[in-house]
């Protein structure tokens, strides 16, 4: 892969901050957006722009095919057996929600139990734990050690005849490890129970292919995957969505209004209620078309040498702590300069240029775990280099001189 090239992709690259260059480590926050994206966007909103489905005009006929060619881009880069079982949302969070509000209604009542991890995103704990409520069911919670990997034998131990969905991250946020999603879905599918994976930090590195996984949701934000943020996916087993009543009520999800009561729309359609985010839309598969063009085992070889780098030089700073140390590991990094509160270290480093993120991560369970208020994050996109890494490790030299 030739990184120089690859670079003139992403114009922000060449932006200054703080009268530096910009040395862009928060990419688990948010990817940057390849120019490809940026123009199917404006290309869009200069040509195409017009509302989608039921048009009988040009523009909206036009602008329909083009969105519901993303479908099957997206069904295609999933390796989902239908395209209607992509459904767009926002983002990982709508989708999430989506399922836990729409799932619950179907198959969830009182006295049953829900499977989360401890190393949840919030907002795979948080939709969760208010079905919980409504419904008076159980939230059990997976426990990860210290090295930040789940415990597979408490996992066994908490599925029973009442489990009714177990949902996971793919990739953890605030700590990389990639959770072993596979050997997690066949445990739930020998008791019959699904299995959604929240898939935020896993689309960004790692091919899917959700027959093969036999997923039962999976779960994505277009942004962490260089496409514009305003878009997500959930996928999700044909019976599952069959099964599941609408989650939005409006315009598009419908088959027949009355006010003697309404029909609803085949699936995807019926929980896609609304005007959709259609430049968006048309962003997420220029992403998908760029990102298959590089290819996943590029991108993968790439950033796992630059996590091993960075593990690497960081111990060597000194007075570093690394939370997780899981044996794999992808995309996020996250430590402490011991005895320094993880905002003074972010601050100081973005007055050199460096954006990295700090605090809990929106996973404070984590950050609880490890008795810790947060911690300094970088994270890895396919346009990062070493010698980025090595400014960030030279910086925080000298943020570690200033504040030990
Ligand atoms: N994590 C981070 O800096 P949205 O905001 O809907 O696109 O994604 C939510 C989400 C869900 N699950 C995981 C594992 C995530 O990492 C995220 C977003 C960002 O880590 C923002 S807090």
């Amino acid at each position: 892969m030739n990184l120089t090239n690859l670079r003139k992709d992403f114009p922000i690259l060449n932006e200054k901050v703080n009268n530096k260059p910009l040395v862009y480590l928060d990419n688990a926050a948010t990817t940057q957006k390849p120019l490809c994206v940026i123009e199917a966007m404006s290309n869009y909103y200069l040509h195409l722009n017009s509302n989608v489905h039921r048009g009988v005009h040009t523009l909206s006929q036009q602008a329909t095919t083009e969105f519901e060619h993303v479908r099957k881009s997206v069904q295609t880069f999933l390796n989902s057996k239908e395209q209607e079982e992509i459904i767009f949302t926002r983002g990982t969070t709508e989708s999430i929600n989506l399922v836990a509000s729409s799932f619950s209604e179907a198959f969830i009542k009182e006295g049953d139990e829900i499977i989360v991890s401890e190393l949840e995103h919030h907002s795979n704990i948080v939709p969760w734990q208010i079905i919980a409520q409504r419904k008076k069911a159980i939230l059990r919670v997976i426990p990860f050690n210290d090295n930040g990997e789940l415990d597979l034998n408490v996992y066994k131990t908490l599925l029973n005849e009442k489990t009714k969905i177990v949902s996971v991250a793919h990739v953890s946020n605030a700590l990389g490890t990639v959770n072993p999603i596979k050997e997690i879905i066949t445990l739930a599918h020998n008791k019959n129970i699904p299995v959604l994976i929240d898939g935020a930090q896993g689309v960004p590195h790692y091919k899917i292919d959700v027959q093969d996984l036999d997923c039962d949701f999976y779960c994505f934000s277009g942004h962490k995957l260089y496409a514009p943020m305003g878009v997500g996916i959930v996928y999700g087993k044909r019976k599952f969505l069959e099964a599941m009543p609408p989650y939005h009520g409006g315009g598009e999800m419908i088959k027949e209004v009355r006010f003697s009561g309404t029909t609803f729309n085949e699936i995807p359609y019926k929980f896609e209620a609304g005007t959709p985010s259609v430049a968006d839309v048309l962003g997420l598969k220029a992403a998908i078309d760029y990102v298959n063009s590089i290819g996943f085992e590029t991108i993968q070889k790439h950033e796992d040498e630059l996590m091993q780098y960075t593990t690497k030089k960081l111990l060597e700073v000194g007075d570093i702590t690394i939370y997780g140390n899981a044996k794999q590991k992808a995309g996020s990094l996250s430590f402490n300069l011991n005895g320094v509160h993880p905002f003074d270290v972010g601050t100081l480093l973005d007055q050199l240029g460096i954006a990295i993120r700090t605090g809990h991560h929106c996973a404070q369970p984590v950050m609880q775990h490890y008795d810790i208020v947060g911690t300094a994050r970088v994270s890895f996109a396919i346009y990062t280099t070493k010698e980025e890494i090595d400014y960030f490790i030279e910086s925080l030299k000298r943020v570690k001189q200033i504040l030990l």
